[in-house]
């Protein structure tokens, strides 16, 4: 059975995290992942902490198994949710978009293990110098805000630059991606993607077709340097490039994406934010999350033990 040193770290079956995705991780579908043996992963985004209060406890209702709360670091409420989730004792919290140095001494108090997602080698050795559990490596084919290194270099680099557990991020949707991420030295991989398409993700059905429908090119990058977004292509991706053809400020760039991503979630493929990674064009199918688990950790069994026989 398929095993690592993050099963044992976090108290989960398999080395698969949810990735924790703003206004689409809700605590059904971290429910859902946490009692299939991932770690299922709220997603805070930009919500005040009484909404996340309410969807730990949606967490608390479904399953006893360990579960995270992502903390986007651009958020207003940074403050408030790291009280909240030291004072609710979530087992593991995850971090996205800053550096969460400052606050490490708290949430190591009070028992929380931390696993900043980091894009860049420099940051992912400040963060285990300051006495980070884990980190998760993600590379620039993953949705929302991205990097700018592939996961294929990303991963090893970070891997050799410290000795903590690092799990792969950005373009894994399936078994052979799981099969990868472990050749490349992790120790478990963070599925975004392939989990908006679990049955008990709570989008809109229309942001789950989208992910049914996309290609190979369809997961595109709007935005600025510095501040680049993958999402699905549609209506919006052409106004930003309308936007970007006549060298509009990061104001107004700012001002068309305000509100988007909510829009995707409730609906609107055409002008929503439907924010994705490459790997959308690999994911051709909504099921349950116990079940799309099973498939990728089957997959990946089959794929060590194939690999394993071509050394002779
Ligand atoms: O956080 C992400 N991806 C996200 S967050 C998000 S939330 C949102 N977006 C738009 C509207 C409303 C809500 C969507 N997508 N990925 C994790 C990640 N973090 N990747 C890279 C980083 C990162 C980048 C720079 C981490 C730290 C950093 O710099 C820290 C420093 O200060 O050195």
């Amino acid at each position: 059975m398929l095993k690592t040193v993050i099963c044992d770290l976090l108290g989960i079956t398999y080395p698969i995290i949810q990735g924790g995705m703003a206004w689409v991780a809700t605590g059904e579908l971290a429910a859902a992942v946490s009692a299939a043996g991932g770690l299922g992963i709220i997603g805070a985004g930009n919500a005040p902490p009484e909404v996340v209060r309410r969807e730990i406890a949606k967490v608390r209702e479904r399953t006893d198994r360990p579960f995270g709360v992502n903390i986007y670091y651009m958020s207003p409420y940074v403050e408030e949710l790291i009280d909240l989730v030291c004072a609710e004792k979530v087992p593991v919290v995850t971090t996205g978009a800053g550096n969460p140095g400052k606050h490490l001494p708290k949430l190591k108090e009070a028992g929380v293990k931390v696993i900043p997602v980091v894009a860049s080698v420099a940051l992912a050795k400040r963060l285990e110098r300051l006495g980070v559990d884990a980190l998760v490596a993600e590379g620039m084919e993953c949705g929302g805000h991205i990097g700018e290194i592939a996961t294929m270099p990303l991963v090893p680099q970070i891997v050799d630059a410290v000795h903590i557990p690092v799990i792969a991020a950005g373009g894994i949707a399936d078994g052979r991606g799981l099969a990868a991420a472990l050749a490349l030295g992790a120790a478990g991989v963070q599925m975004g993607t392939r989990f908006i398409c679990a049955e008990e993700c709570t989008v809109h059905p229309n942001y789950k077709n989208a992910v049914l429908k996309a290609g190979d090119r369809d997961a595109v990058v709007t935005g600025m340097p510095g501040h680049y977004v993958r999402v699905l292509k549609n209506k919006l991706t052409r106004q930003f490039e309308e936007l970007a053809a006549r060298g509009a400020s990061w104001e107004e760039m700012d001002r068309l994406g305000a509100g988007k991503l909510r829009a995707a979630v409730e609906g609107d493929a055409e002008y929503g934010s439907l924010m994705a990674g490459q790997s959308a064009a690999l994911v051709r199918e909504i099921k349950p999350a116990a079940a799309i688990i099973e498939e990728v950790v089957a997959e990946a069994e089959e794929i060590i033990s194939r690999l394993g026989k071509l050394v002779r």
